[in-house]
């Protein structure tokens, strides 16, 4: 990876995160080929519900989300391998004309493409390699449009990213365009942890992947056997906190950005947040950032929920 003006704003991130209490690789570290193929597998495990809660809610909500979209351009935010995004395009098959995914990972990307593009010869398949932090420009397509932002990603975000985040997305909606968000419920902890630390090691070979990323890509040299994985609930912020535990003492280099981190043993390395939402604050949440929730779709569970927001009418938020 070449240090371009796109990836400065991402090396800077690093350097603060890596420098911050407690110290943090940022997520989109975990999506290069590998991270990619990673998760879809991790989607694929019976622990982790999230992708077959969210079908379920898309497949029995799928026409009347045609008949409140309409929509012309489908602009999906970290699609990845985009599993549930067939939903959306069967949904919206009658009006749809452009479907235009969003990932960091250019591999994922170019692949799952490829295969709708394949699938759907209706739809003009427009890629955009970029960072939903970063990139967000003004949204492609005609309107009305839907943006679409699955897989409860959005839950990597912490609270004031998520505000900035929604607040940059409620601005750039027309009237007629719509959000459709995919949002991970809080629930019992045992099966939370369980989502993220399954017994065949998948999760943590998908979390240790952003080590060899950032070895690669940073010239750091993170020893994996000087970590242990640690996914921990926080009740606090009713987030799993997603990481690696120094084992011992150690210092580890990031050459590229000119840092030398000091490990103490048992000191975390966090990889990830993976925020848990309740309706009402989520709903509050949009409001401020001037969005409007219109539809709050959940499975039969109660495990997952898909939410339907249009930008607000009046003035770009509410104060409450
Ligand atoms: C892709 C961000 C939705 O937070 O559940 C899965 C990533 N990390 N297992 C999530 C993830 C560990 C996932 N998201």
């Amino acid at each position: 990876m070449l240090e371009t003006a796109a990836t400065h704003g991402l090396f800077e991130a690093t350097r603060r995160s890596l420098q911050a209490v407690p110290n943090e690789l940022p997520a989109v570290w975990l999506y290069d080929a590998r991270g990619s193929r990673l998760y879809d597998e991790i989607t694929r495990l019976p622990d982790y519900y999230l992708p077959g809660r969210e079908a379920e809610i898309l497949q029995a909500r799928s026409s009347l989300l045609s008949r409140r979209t309409r929509a012309r351009t489908l602009v999906e935010l970290g699609s990845g391998s985009a599993p549930n995004t067939r939903y959306l395009l069967d949904a919206l098959g009658g009006t749809l004309e452009r479907y235009v995914p969003f990932d960091v990972s250019e591999q994922a990307l170019h692949d799952s493409a490829a295969t709708i593009a394949a699938a759907y010869p209706a739809v003009s398949v427009e890629p955009v390699v970029g960072d939903f932090e970063r990139d967000l420009g003004a949204l492609p397509g005609a309107g009305p449009r839907l943006v679409a932002f699955l897989g409860s990603t959005i839950g990597n975000l912490y609270p004031a990213q998520r505000a900035a985040f929604l607040s940059a997305l409620a601005h750039e909606l027309g009237d007629d365009d719509a959000l459709l968000l995919g949002v991970d419920l809080l629930k019992d902890v045992d099966r939370l942890e369980a989502a993220y630390d399954d017994p065949s090691g998948v999760t943590e070979a998908f979390v240790r992947n952003a080590l060899r990323a950032a070895n690669r890509e940073l010239d750091a040299s993170f020893e994996q056997e000087r970590f242990d994985y640690d996914p921990l609930w926080d009740p606090v912020n009713e987030w799993m906190d997603v990481g690696l535990r120094a084992r011992e003492s150690h210092a580890v280099p990031v050459r590229r950005l000119g840092l030398e981190l000091e490990f103490a043993a048992g000191e975390r390395l966090r990889v990830e947040i993976s925020a848990k939402f309740r309706r009402e604050a989520f709903e509050l949440e949009l409001e401020r950032a001037g969005l409007t929730p219109e539809s709050w779709w959940t499975d039969a569970a109660g495990d997952f929920a898909v939410v339907l927001a249009h930008r607000s009418r009046n003035g770009r938020s509410s104060h409450v």
